[in-house]
């Protein structure tokens, strides 16, 4: 059945600025190359192809004060808060094609401030292999992509924290709006600082003891009307025998199966209101296969169902 979801946006922000591996820059072509627009098209969804943003090079260097690159990374997130949030003020639905994960902080960010001003609550579902909760003092690597979201909770350097400027002037996100799913790699100082901040983190183990579906009803259960759901979806979520294409490859991930299922739930949701597609990889993939992957998945995210099912089975 027809779903009336508003015009989505497409932004393409091509850069690996905040990733530990080259390649993620060219994740925007590859999804459009892999048919992106044509799929959501198919679904009947209007879709505005917005093109690339433009940012500084990657000058590839090591660690400053425990960031790499922490200038060029916060020069590209004010580019995707300032074009995620354009697009939200317009009443569209942004998806954000990366590019590392770095760049979840910019578009949610912007997504965070738009709620605030419009009065809707936000639920922000991280799906990944990585929490993503280092801190400059926890950080292994010193890469931001690994940092996003214990900055939109505040902790990191206040050019990256304080990209929203919210109203009263605290973080973007608060913790208890946030539910991590697919999580199975988590540094040691990372680990002790997601217990002690009390993220809710649906972990491999949790899909392997009660199943996706029980995951994903309690990840989307208490959203309501007002709700904007934002995902933010990190293509290493997926198992990389099937989805190889990523810089930190992580065994263990949701089966294709699983993956569908998490994509059509959040669809039946109905929430849906903006969208990253982060760390895809083309120089580590094989014939293109996990954009092509990573495009069938959205599809699902967007309403794509085998049957006009009415109720869950
Ligand atoms: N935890 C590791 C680090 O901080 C690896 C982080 C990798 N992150 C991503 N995005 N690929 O989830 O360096
Ligand atoms: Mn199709
Ligand atoms: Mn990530
Ligand atoms: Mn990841």
């Amino acid at each position: 059945p027809p779903r009336s979801l508003p015009p989505c946006s497409l932004i393409g922000a091509p850069t690996d600025i905040g990733a530990g591996a080259r390649g993620a820059s060219m994740g925007p072509e590859a999804l459009r190359v892999a048919g992106l627009q044509a799929a959501l098209e198919l679904h009947g969804l209007q879709v505005l192809d917005r093109g690339n943003l433009s940012g500084p090079s990657n000058p590839w260097q090591p660690p400053v004060d425990g960031y790499r690159h922490l200038p060029e990374v916060v020069q590209w997130n004010r580019l995707v808060y300032g074009a995620v949030y354009a697009e939200l003020q317009q009443g569209h639905l942004p998806i954000l094609l990366g590019g590392d994960h770095s760049l979840g902080l910019g578009s949610i960010s912007a997504v965070a401030r738009h709620c605030a001003e419009s009065g809707k609550k936000l639920r922000v579902l991280w799906l990944d292999a990585h929490a993503d909760f280092n801190t400059s003092a926890l950080t292994p690597s010193g890469n931001v992509h690994g940092m996003p979201v214990a900055c939109l909770c505040g902790f990191g350097p206040a050019e990256l924290t304080q990209l929203a400027h919210m109203p009263g002037g605290g973080p973007a996100l608060h913790p208890s709006q946030i539910r991590q799913i697919g999580i199975r790699s988590v540094d040691e100082g990372e680990k002790r600082f997601v217990h002690e901040q009390g993220l809710e983190v649906f972990d491999m183990r949790a899909i392997d003891e009660v199943g996706m579906r029980q995951v994903m009803e309690r990840a989307l259960a208490g959203m309501d009307a007002d709700t904007h759901l934002h995902v933010s979806f990190d293509v290493d979520f997926l198992d990389p025998d099937i989805a190889p294409g990523v810089g930190t490859t992580v065994p263990g991930g949701p089966t294709y199966r699983e993956a569908q299922l998490c994509m059509e739930m959040i669809a039946d949701s109905g929430r849906l209101a903006s969208l990253d597609i982060v760390e895809l990889n083309p120089a580590l993939d094989v014939r293109n296969k996990t954009a092509v992957l990573a495009v069938d998945l959205v599809e699902s995210l967007f309403g794509k169902s085998t049957l006009m099912r009415t109720r869950p089975f």
